[in-house]
């Protein structure tokens, strides 16, 4: 009977189609346009399975085998499988894979080694390091004590000297590596020695090159640091969620940190998409994939610098680039919105020596990690760096973007994200 229909059988098209027009209306645009947003991914069918399961509803608060619920057999399973794969990939001692997401992971990682108060030497964010490393708007600046270092205005590079010279004069209890928009290799290596010899701890967040790490293709932070974070979500390719390895002395710490500290119950749904998307990054397919991404992210730098658009530190070594806008007078906001205009997503970044303003700076990100999950290849990103360029060059021709539009569109019809029927 219709009045007695169990709610939870009703199709979300039929109990929420507001909800369910703008889903559709969002899968539509992602395929209609292309996205260089260089933290964003499309995560695969199987992990959607898993994040969608009725796991959502599930409380777990405790690790496996020690949990504050019954009926927790099966859950238990799932988050050991994640965890022991997340230290099988990445060679760690202990994972925790329960922070919600990335700035909460690299929160619980500080407070398991540190007190309130006291003093970490990490990048700054203007530099390319990440809020939840100690900028000023957040948390972090009000629970540590933080200094930070930069990039070589001039070479857009990381000056391992400086920060050695800071790590000895400031004497921090950590040091955070690891970035959101620098496009080369990182040397963990090399902050490992700088922290030893400063006798502080080595935190890496890996978030952005995680992908490149999973398959060798950047050196692993892991070996060379107390701790290790990241979001499951970038090159990854996962669901959003994070991950937090680090050595066997601080598993206990991060655990009790995670929970009860930061958090209650961990998010089991994701937990399990996560163990499925870690799955994925043992095949050949996946290592395929990153050779792709590195492969289009060094040749759209290229392009666009035969272009004539600047590219900070003058090339990639990964899967982004920070494009400087500064000759070309137009400032990375302007230009991020008349690109969405012509469907390319990107967003604005600061470049080293940017003369402008966080909220308008003279530069963009792009990155290659999402076209490339398309199976877009080097013929389509000597394309897109010829839309770019096209549309930054004539910020004014409203029509110069209505026909890119329409190119991309029938481009993203050749290189569907999705298969029609997922959902
Ligand atoms: N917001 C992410 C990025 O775009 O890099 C980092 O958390």
């Amino acid at each position: 009977m219709e009045a007695t229909r169990n709610l939870l059988e009703v199709k979300l098209e039929e109990v929420d189609p507001e909800i369910d027009t703008l889903i559709r209306e969002e899968m539509q645009r992602n395929e209609e346009t292309i996205n260089l947003i260089a933290s964003e991914n499309y995560p695969p069918k199987s992990a959607m399975k898993a994040i969608g399961s009725m796991l959502s509803g599930i409380y777990s608060e405790g690790y496996p085998g020690e949990r504050y619920y019954r009926g927790l057999e099966n859950i238990d399973k799932i988050e050991s499988l994640a965890r022991e794969r997340a230290k099988a990939v990445f060679g760690a001692d202990h994972a925790n894979v329960q922070a919600h997401s990335g700035s909460g992971a690299n929160i619980a990682a500080y407070l398991s080694l540190l007190s309130i108060g006291d003093r970490i030497l990490s990048m700054n964010l203007d530099a390319g390091g990440h809020l939840s490393h100690g900028a000023k708007v957040s948390i972090v600046s009000k629970l540590f004590d933080i200094h930070q270092y930069g990039v070589n205005q001039e070479t857009g590079l990381m000056d391992y000297d400086q920060i050695r010279a800071l790590a000895l004069e400031l004497k921090p209890k950590l040091i955070v590596c690891g970035a959101s928009a620098y496009p080369r290799i990182i040397d963990f290596a090399r902050f490992g020695a700088i922290a030893k010899e400063a006798g502080a701890y080595l935190l890496a967040d890996m978030a952005h090159i995680a992908g490149m790490v999973a398959t060798g293709d950047h050196p692993s932070p892991v070996p060379h640091c107390d701790i290790v974070t990241t979001t499951t979500h970038k090159t990854l390719r996962m669901t959003r969620g994070s991950l937090i390895l680090c050595k066997k002395e601080h598993a206990a710490k991060v655990d009790r940190a995670v929970f009860p500290l930061m958090q209650g119950g961990p998010h089991q749904a994701n937990i399990a998409a996560i163990a499925v998307g870690l799955k994925h990054l043992t095949t050949p397919e996946y290592k395929a994939y990153i050779k792709q991404v590195l492969a289009n992210a060094k040749l759209l730098a290229s392009e666009l610098q035969g272009l004539g658009f600047p590219i900070a530190s003058g090339g990639t070594d990964n899967h982004l680039m920070l494009v400087d806008l500064y000759p070309q007078g137009i400032d990375g906001d302007t230009a991020s919105i008349i690109l969405e205009e012509a469907g390319i997503v990107v967003n604005k970044n600061r470049v080293p020596g940017d003369k402008g303003t966080p909220k308008k700076p003279y530069g963009i990100r792009l990155g290659t990690p999402a076209m490339t999950s398309r199976g877009m290849g080097l013929d389509e990103v000597k394309q897109v760096a010829r839309w770019i360029a096209e549309v930054l060059r004539n910020p004014q021709d409203e029509a110069v973007r209505k026909r890119v539009k329409t190119e991309i569109a029938d481009l993203g019809k050749r290189f569907p994200i999705y298969l029609p029927g997922y959902f």
